[in-house]
């Protein structure tokens, strides 16, 4: 007998919306049968979608929780739980490899520690690989992915990951043979040391100054690299968290050649610009927003990127949740510099300021797990009203003139459940179990309101799950909300009864595969 039945649904599928209105029927944790008049017993829970879409529980493939170098970010409890009500029912988050260890088992042991029990939805991890030995290559690397943690993140930026070119050629040569799905984090170290330099050299370390340190060519000339190193030894890749246009064409040269390049979109990147970095002349507002790569200048840049999310250059979309506290000496605020002399007092009577904001000290990173499914979802036309060319005048057709941001580029239902579901679940090694709504996959659903909220909702961070002071999208408004979540056929988020109903391990550690998604 059937546990529960989910009834009135309009089930997107990464193919399709299926027709007409479905049930879903759940046994063990698992979709056992889709169709019409199901049976149930007493036992049986009934949930009623009303007529709403539901789709697969979110896939984030890219979170940053409880990591060693980030003390007022998200703990596996409170990212967990605010990955849940923003509809995740599988997040990937990063278990790090520190320089000084020649062996990548207590980075691992440690960071299942950190999150065995404590997680309201399922994970797993990305090794982020920092020192690579001959003994990781021949013995730890094969036994990883027995293991069940099948993918590597590589830096080509950050003195304590960074690799070079060397090290990125014979980690892919290895990731290839091991069926290692490998991302990388593409922006060019030294272009960025040398300009920084200069800026401090100018005094010129506000916040806003983190995204001149970080040029477009920066990310697009590392991008060119790491696909130049995928190509050459013929590995697929992921490069995480684009937001250059530059970068992306080459992403798009690349796949049109066939090669297996898989590019990643964010939220922030895709809604924000540089104008959200500037502080006022006494606070630092804008470190908010300091995240690397930057948040770009120019809305024609958004506009591309959401070109690429449309016309499938992007493989995934994630959060890149990778939060600091803003009112926190540890967090945001540690970009303050004290240079009134010693103690922190200053006894100048010229009045000079006592401190100043070094932008080169905040920690990089934005809180965005709960908000990535309604920010995407937003820019999803309506099935029942379709985006039409036909009353256009024909010179200004947006295939030849390109879209701007006051007729802003919509996207497909399915399309949003592949790139924030389906595709991160294949390209990971989650096939069969997550990213779909078919019979023999895990029961992770999200059932969203029949109708978009009249005038939208507007994100407030006192909404929120995490355990962050503030979201960089506070008072954009979006039509949609996860109402409910359902992770292996048990509701964890009810948006209308009571919020979070999981529990805190409630999420199991997913053994993943090999990669199955090709290009
Ligand atoms: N950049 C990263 O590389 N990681 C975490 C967050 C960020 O902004
Ligand atoms: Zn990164
Ligand atoms: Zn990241």
């Amino acid at each position: 007998m059937l546990d529960s039945i989910i009834r009135n649904c309009r089930i997107v599928t990464a193919a399709e919306i299926l027709p007409g209105l479905l049930q879903i029927g759940v046994k063990d944790g698992k979709i056992e049968v889709i169709g019409h008049n199901l049976e149930g017993d007493a036992s049986t829970e009934i949930i009623d979608a009303e007529g709403a879409y539901v789709t697969p529980g979110g896939v984030d493939s890219h979170a940053h929780v409880q990591q060693d170098n980030s003390p007022t970010g998200d703990t596996w409890e409170t990212g967990s739980r605010s990955a849940i009500a923003g509809g995740n029912t599988t997040i990937i988050a990063f278990a790090t490899q520190r320089r000084e260890e020649e062996s990548i088992w207590p980075a691992l042991e440690a960071y299942h520690k950190k999150a065995t029990g404590n997680s309201y939805c399922d994970y797993g991890f990305h090794l982020i690989l920092s020192n690579p030995t001959e003994q990781i290559y021949e013995n730890e690397l094969p036994k990883l992915v027995d293991e069940g943690v099948t993918s590597l993140k590589l830096y080509m930026t950050y003195v304590p990951l960074k690799l070079g070119d060397s090290d990125l050629f014979n980690i892919m040569l290895r990731a290839r043979s091991l069926g290692i799905m490998t991302m990388i984090h593409a922006e060019n170290s030294d272009i960025i040391d040398q300009i920084t330099r200069r800026l401090v050299e100018s005094g010129q370390t506000d916040t806003f100054y983190h995204s001149v340190a970080r040029p477009h060519i920066a990310e697009s000339e590392a991008t060119y690299r790491a696909i130049s190193l995928a190509e050459v030894t013929d590995t697929p890749i992921l490069i995480v968290h684009m937001s250059a246009p530059a970068a992306i064409e080459h992403v798009a040269q690349a796949r049109k050649r066939l090669l297996p390049i898989h590019a990643e979109a964010c939220p922030h990147y895709l809604y924000l610009t540089s104008e959200k970095l500037k502080s006022g002349p006494h606070d630092c507002e804008g470190a908010k927003h300091v995240c690397a790569p930057p948040l770009r200048h120019n809305v024609d840049d958004l506009d591309e990127l959401w070109r690429s999310v449309a016309n499938g250059t992007f493989t995934v979309i994630s959060s890149d949740h990778a939060p600091a506290t803003f009112d926190h000496p540890n967090g945001k605020q540690r970009g303050w510099v004290d240079i009134s002399g010693a103690n922190g007092f200053s006894d100048d009577v010229s009045h000079k300021p006592a401190r100043k904001f070094d932008f080169r000290n905040v920690p990089n990173g934005l809180p965005g797990l709960e908000t990535r499914l309604p920010l995407i979802f937003n820019r999803c036309y309506d099935p029942s009203n379709p985006p039409t060319r036909a009353d256009r005048p024909l010179g200004l057709n947006p295939l030849i003139f390109g879209q701007t941001s006051t007729d802003p580029i919509l996207i497909s239902l399915p399309r949003f459940v592949a790139l924030t579901s389906t595709n991160p679940a294949q390209l990971y090694g989650l096939a069969g179990k997550k990213g779909s709504i078919a019979v023999g996959f895990d029961a992770d659903l999200v059932l969203w309101y029949p109708k978009d909220f009249e005038g939208g909702l507007e994100i407030r961070n006192e909404m929120l799950h995490h355990r962050i002071d503030y979201t960089p999208f506070e008072g954009m408004r979006v039509r949609n909300w996860p109402r409910k979540v359902v992770l292996r056929g048990e509701v964890v988020f009810d948006r209308d009864g009571g919020g979070v109903k999981g529990r805190m391990g409630d999420g199991v550690f997913l053994k993943r595969g090999k990669s199955s998604l090709s290009y």
